[in-house]
């Protein structure tokens, strides 16, 4: 076997449409390895993490201790828990277990049980300025194979969500600051996902992401208004501080529930599984520590019968995917995938072996997580800063997003 020590790591911040921040690993053996660490709005606070607090600690480990790695940084570390930190160990994890792969000369999921299944069911973001113009994409959507789609449409009366303009590089740029309107939102989002049944029929799988806008019992009214229409969720209908605000809308309703993209350890999970508050989690390797705990998390989630429905919004690298697919492949409990897509130059930045066919996705056969970095393309694209918006309501009441 190849010398396994870590010889090099580095981070690489880069903007192919979005900022990304990817770790590179590489063994005195000759073997590279990466991992997405991007924490959206806040890139520099996790590339700061790596360079100072982790990779020193990186550097002469056995790349192949894995499991003692995550240890050393997730319990060695006094600080537990939060994003930009299991952003950091997510991105170790997952090179560290792209190496190992490699090492073995295997594709990454089978090292983690072989395949489960050989295409994993994905859906894509619909969105539309009114509903006849959301029912044109999600139209277009299903000429393209997707039999799962997540619907977005913005109320009537409600600020769009604005265009964010890119500033000058070097020039700081702030969060756009929006208007949101919780009650017009609860009126107009049955209606929305109604209009959107009738036209495409039942088999159609609809989803929708609520995303923090509204008051609790709003959620439960939402999630027992729409139950006639069989949505295949409703999603973060409210914000994850405090779970058992769940139990509310689980007394309401049979929606099923999907919740869990904020969350970083198997410890924000296990209240809500164990109370079956929830149908779907959403915890992805970036943001939940890599493959090593998120696999953990979706064996918890096993116990209950809740499958596995990593985040995978474009904030999620092409990196992130390979993670995400290859654990997708082989868990017992794997449900759907997220695929909004990345811009093309994210293409010419990271090649992936994974590819999107007919309503599902695939992790190909290469040699680890299928996912390489091109460090000269990333270079050709430089660090933009960029926020998610801030949310308000009409009267300046700060909201969540
Ligand atoms: O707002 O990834 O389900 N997807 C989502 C995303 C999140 C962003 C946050 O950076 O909710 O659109
Ligand atoms: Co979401």
């Amino acid at each position: 076997m190849k010398d396994m020590t870590i010889r090099a790591a580095r981070v690489v911040v880069c903007a192919p449409g979005r900022n990304f921040v990817t770790l590179v690993i590489e063994t005195e053996g000759g073997l590279t390895g990466i991992g997405d660490a991007t924490v959206n709005g806040r890139e520099t606070g996790v590339v700061a993490h790596l360079q100072h607090e982790v990779i020193p600690s990186l550097i002469g480990r056995d790349a192949g201790r894995i499991e003692d790695t995550w240890q050393y940084f997730y319990r060695g570390a006094y600080w537990r828990g939060g994003p930009v930190a299991l952003a950091a160990i997510g991105a170790v994890d997952v090179a560290l277990w792209d190496i190992k792969a490699k090492a073995a000369g295997m594709p990454l999921y089978q090292l983690l049980g072989g395949a489960s299944r050989e295409r994993m069911l994905c859906y894509p973001h619909a969105r539309g300025h009114d509903i006849e113009a959301l029912c044109d994409d999600v139209a277009r959507l299903c000429e393209k194979g997707f039999r799962a789609i997540r619907l977005h449409c913005d109320v009537p009366g409600e600020p769009q969500h604005p265009f964010i303009p890119p500033l000058p590089h070097g020039v700081a740029a702030l969060p756009a600051e929006i208007t949101r309107d919780p009650d017009a939102y609860t009126r107009f989002a049955p209606r929305m996902l109604a209009a959107v049944r009738a036209r495409f029929g039942e088999e159609l799988h609809l989803l929708h992401d609520i995303h923090n806008r509204v008051t609790p019992i709003q959620a439960a009214r939402i999630a027992r208004e729409t139950e006639p229409l069989n949505l295949f969720w409703l999603e973060d209908p409210v914000p994850m501080e405090n779970p058992e605000v769940l139990r509310l809308i689980r007394r309401a309703s049979t929606t099923p529930l999907a919740v869990g993209e904020v969350l970083n350890t198997i410890h924000d999970c296990r209240r809500m599984m164990e109370e079956q508050l929830i149908d779907y989690i959403r915890v992805t390797p970036v943001h939940a520590g890599g493959i090593t705990q998120v696999r953990r998390i979706a064996d918890l989630a096993a116990l209950y019968q809740i499958r596995t429905a990593f985040h995978g919004a474009p904030d999620m690298s092409p990196v992130n995917f390979g993670a995400a697919l290859h654990l997708g492949r082989a868990l017992p409990n794997f449900g759907i995938q997220e695929y909004a897509g990345h811009a093309p130059e994210a293409g010419e930045v990271f090649h992936a072996a994974w590819r999107y066919a007919d309503g599902g996705m695939t992790t190909g056969e290469a040699p680890g997580h299928g996912v390489t970095l091109d460090e000269a393309a990333a270079a050709r694209f430089p660090y933009n800063p960029s926020f998610l918006p801030v949310v308000r309501l009409a009267d300046g009441t700060l909201w969540h997003y």
